[in-house]
């Protein structure tokens, strides 16, 4: 898993979200955000999707950004004349290979399909330019039929070979293993596409790179066709526990919140409560037990360190479940000295109150207050 590179599809697959509309100036800022976080493609929509994407493709190449600019097409040599003039550093170009796509999509059988993609690959590669050739709806595809094309365009030569999970109907240990039989037929760098219909985009975006992949397509938020994608935030979390030192020294992980926001607004969506690193709660931690043991050493209750997203972590002290542990820690934040065994006395106060009723921060802290000058108020 280590050496894994992204290629970022916010601008392409994102697109297909429903609520996306991106403004010309919207794909600049975004892929430039893009660039600062340091994800290694962008993947831009097709040039012939229609006149403005063609021209917010040429745009977003003439940008001079660190990360490669890709375009995405369909297996066709209409397509590829047009995206090759786009000035883009590679093509995406992909095909379904599923019966249901064969049947009730492009109607093509697989001679056909494999006569078009060596047409099309050997035409941008004769451009200079980076090409990859993917099958869509891959799981649901015949895997001698597969193994054909994949073995055929790798025989001409492309520069990655893609997997990807159109219907998100994969799991991680089917994934596993189309990796692997793949990897033993291709000598290339193979891509992986994973959709979230059944929750599994990120598990599967890990345990390709664990059969041998090297690149996963990822979406800021995961947005995408119908509930989306991988998501870039998620697939940062999951890979900083598998691979610290490079996840750290190669993405600008502080950035990330910004991103999410940036894409979150231009889309009109809230970052969800539990998304990865940034949902409001990522780091929140409420029961005593945890509370306590996290004031002790913040290793017991979390695997992610919110610093190294430039966050921070909270203790939730006022609710029921609370200890005397974080109560304590709120009495010192308010400046104010109690002996351990009055934290406890007034830790009791405050579950009392929770017990009957929601608490907020203001309730605690008046009933801390409120406990301190009667203790520190000397008795006639
Ligand atoms: C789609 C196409 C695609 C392509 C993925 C890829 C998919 O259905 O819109 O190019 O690898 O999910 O199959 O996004
Ligand atoms: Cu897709």
């Amino acid at each position: 898993v280590q050496n894994f590179q992204l290629i970022d599809s916010t601008l392409r697959e994102g697109e297909q979200f429903a609520n996306s509309f991106f403004t010309t100036e919207k794909k600049i800022e975004i892929a430039k955000a893009l660039d600062e976080f340091g994800v290694d493609y962008i993947e831009l929509t097709s040039p012939v999707a229609s006149e403005q994407s063609r021209k917010d493709c040429e745009a977003i190449c003439q940008l001079g950004l660190n990360a490669k600019i890709l375009t995405h097409i369909r297996c066709h040599m209409d397509d590829a004349k047009v995206a090759v003039e786009t000035g883009v550093d590679g093509v995406d170009v992909v095909i379904g290979t599923s019966k249901f796509l064969r049947q009730y999509s492009h109607g093509k059988d697989m001679n056909y399909i494999a006569k078009s993609a060596i047409e099309v690959i050997e035409f941008v590669k004769s451009k200079g330019i980076e090409i990859r050739f993917s099958s869509e709806d891959s799981f649901r595809s015949d895997l001698v039929d597969l193994l054909n094309i994949y073995k055929t365009v790798s025989k001409i030569g492309v520069n990655r070979v893609g997997i990807a999970d159109t219907v998100g109907c994969a799991n991680p240990r089917q994934v596993y293993e189309l990796v692997r039989t793949l990897k033993s037929v291709v000598s290339c760098d193979i891509e992986c596409h994973f959709h979230n219909d059944t929750g599994c985009a990120i598990a599967n975006a890990y345990t390709a790179l664990e059969g041998g992949a090297r690149l996963i397509d990822v979406c800021v938020l995961g947005i995408g066709e119908r509930n989306g994608i991988t998501p870039l935030g998620g697939l940062m979390a999951r890979m900083i526990v598998a691979a610290p030192d490079y996840v750290k020294s190669k993405y600008k992980l502080h950035k990330l919140r910004d991103l999410e926001n940036l894409v979150a607004d231009s889309v009109e969506v809230n970052i969800p409560f539990n998304n990865p690193i940034t949902g409001f709660c990522a780091f929140t931690h409420k029961a005593g037990i945890h509370a306590k043991a996290i004031l002790a050493n913040p290793s017991t209750y979390e695997i992610l360190n919110p610093q190294d997203f430039g966050l921070t972590r909270y203790i939730h002290f006022a609710n029921r479940l609370t200890g005397w542990n974080a109560i304590k820690s709120r009495v010192d934040q308010l400046n104010l000295h109690l002996t351990d065994e009055q934290v406890k006395e007034v830790t009791n106060k405050i579950k009392k109150l929770g017990d009957i009723r929601p608490l907020n921060i203001d309730d605690v802290d008046s009933i801390i207050k409120d406990y301190h000058i009667e203790v520190s108020t000397p008795s006639i």
